[in-house]
C-alpha cells in the first residue's frame, strides 16, 4: 500500500509525450518526487511507531521486572522456579503426562463431591474459609504445591439461598497475605475483600442478594496468580422458586500451568505459561478427568442441573453434555430472566458461570465436556452415569 502513490505516477511521466509543455512536464516531475517522498515517509513512519511500541514494551518488562514477576518468583512460596514475565520462555509442556500405575491411583483418588450441597436453614449462613498452602493432587500421579481455601483447590461448594446473609469468616494460615473476593456479593471491595495478613483472620457480611452460580477467589495481586494457584471455588444463591429436579452437581473449570511435570516432586506455576494461556492441565473440580473414574449419576427420566463456574485463570469453557441437550440454560448464570431451551453448547466465561438442566431420558453414559477440546485432552471431561449401566466412555 505505501508505495502504490509513487509506483502509480511513474508510467505516467514515462508515457508524456513530446507535444507536452514545460510546466506540464515540470508539474510532473514534482508530483512524482512528491510521489516517491510520500512512498519514502509510509515506511519510516512504520518503523518509527515499531520502535516506540519495543521501546514500551522494553520498558514494560523492565517495570514488571522490578515491581512484579521478578521479584515476585524468588520470594513467593509456592513459586520456587517461576520465570521472569517478559521475554523469557515456558516450560515444555507436560500435558497428559501419567505414570504407568495411573488408572490405579485414580481410582484411589476420592473425588472431589460435586454433589450440590443443602443450604443452611434459617436467615443467615456462616461460611468459614480457612486458607492454607498445601500440595494436592491435580491428576494421577501429578502433584502441585497449591494455596487453598480450606485443603482443596477448588474451595468447598457454598450453597445459600437468595436472600440469606452470608457471614464470611477467612483465616489465614498462610506465611502470606491473601484475602477472599465474592463474586455474589456487593459491597465495598477495598474494605471485605482487603488482605489478611499469615496468622490472622476476618469476618465480612453480605446479603446474597441475586442469584446464579458465582466464583470466589482470592483477590491479594496478583490476582492471577492466586488463582492459578488454586484459590477460588463455587457459592451457589439459589433463587426462590426454582424448579425442583432430581440431581444437582456442581462443577468448577480451572487451568494448571506447571514448571515441572509434578511426579517427582510438586510443580509449582510457571507464570509465563499462565500468561500464554498454555496450560498443562484443566480440570473439573481441579483433578483431570476424575469423573470419568467416578462417574456422576442419575437414573433414567431425571433432569439433572450442572451448575458450572468458570476460575480460569483464562480459559472460557463451552459446556457441552454429549448424548443431549441442555433443556434449561440460564446462559451467564442470569437467574432474573427466564432461561433459554434446548441450546447444545453454553460458554461459560473465566470468571462467571452458568446454570444448566439436561433431562436425560435413557440409561447410558453422558461424557460432559469443555467443547473446546484441547480443554477435554488437558483433562476437562467426565461422566455422567445414567441408570448404573457398566462400562465407561471416551471422548
Ligand atoms: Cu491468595
Amino acid at each position: 500500500m505505501a508505495s502504490h502513490p509513487a509506483t502509480s505516477r511513474i508510467p505516467t511521466y514515462h508515457e508524456a509525450t513530446h507535444e507536452e509543455s514545460d510546466s506540464n512536464a515540470l508539474l510532473k516531475i514534482f508530483v512524482l518526487i512528491l510521489g516517491v517522498a510520500v512512498g519514502a515517509m509510509i515506511p519510516l513512519g512504520i518503523w518509527l511507531a515499531t520502535s516506540a511500541d519495543h521501546a514500551k514494551h522494553e520498558a514494560q518488562v523492565a517495570a514488571a521486572q522490578v515491581t512484579g514477576g521478578g521479584s515476585a518468583a524468588s520470594t513467593m512460596p509456592g513459586m520456587a522456579g517461576a520465570t521472569v514475565k517478559g521475554g523469557s520462555y515456558a516450560t515444555p509442556s507436560f500435558a497428559g503426562l501419567a505414570p504407568a500405575n495411573a488408572e490405579a491411583l485414580a481410582m484411589k483418588q476420592a473425588a472431589f463431591p460435586a454433589a450440590l450441597p443443602a443450604a443452611p436453614a434459617g436467615p443467615v449462613a456462616h461460611v468459614r474459609l480457612a486458607i492454607q498452602h498445601r500440595v494436592v493432587s491435580i491428576a494421577p500421579g501429578i502433584h502441585y504445591d497449591a494455596w487453598t481455601f480450606g485443603d482443596t483447590a477448588p474451595g468447598p461448594v457454598i450453597h445459600v439461598r437468595q436472600g440469606q446473609r452470608v457471614d464470611v469468616t477467612l483465616v489465614n494460615k498462610a506465611p502470606m497475605a491473601h484475602s477472599v473476593d465474592f463474586h455474589a456479593a456487593q459491597i465495598a471491595p477495598n474494605v471485605a475483600f482487603s488482605d489478611v495478613m499469615p496468622g490472622k483472620s476476618k469476618t465480612f457480611s453480605f446479603v446474597a442478594s441475586t442469584p446464579g452460580a458465582f466464583m470466589y477467589h482470592c483477590g491479594t495481586a496478583p490476582a492471577f496468580m492466586h488463582i492459578a494457584n488454586g484459590m477460588y471455588g463455587a457459592i451457589i444463591v439459589e433463587p426462590k422458586n426454582l424448579l425442583p429436579v432430581q440431581k444437582q452437581y456442581v462443577l468448577v473449570s480451572s487451568e494448571w500451568y506447571l514448571n515441572e511435570p509434578g511426579m517427582k516432586t510438586p510443580a509449582s506455576l510457571d507464570m509465563t505459561k499462565a500468561d500464554q494461556m498454555t496450560p498443562d492441565w484443566v480440570t473439573w473440580n481441579g483433578y483431570a478427568a476424575q469423573y470419568k473414574t467416578h462417574p456422576l449419576t442419575a437414573m433414567p427420566g431425571d433432569t439433572v442441573r450442572f451448575w458450572v463456574v468458570d476460575a480460569g485463570p483464562s480459559l472460557n469453557t463451552d459446556f457441552h453434555v454429549v448424548g443431549t441437550v441442555l433443556s434449561r440454560a440460564w446462559v451467564n448464570g442470569d437467574m432474573v430472566d427466564k432461561p433459554q431451551h434446548d441450546i447444545q453448547t453454553a460458554m461459560v466465561p473465566a470468571g462467571g458461570g452458568g446454570v444448566f438442566d439436561a433431562r436425560i431420558a435413557k440409561k447410558g453414559i453422558y461424557p460432559f465436556v469443555s467443547h473446546s477440546f484441547a480443554s477435554v485432552n488437558m483433562g476437562e471431561v467426565g461422566l455422567l452415569n445414567v441408570g448404573n449401566v457398566p462400562g465407561t466412555m471416551s471422548h
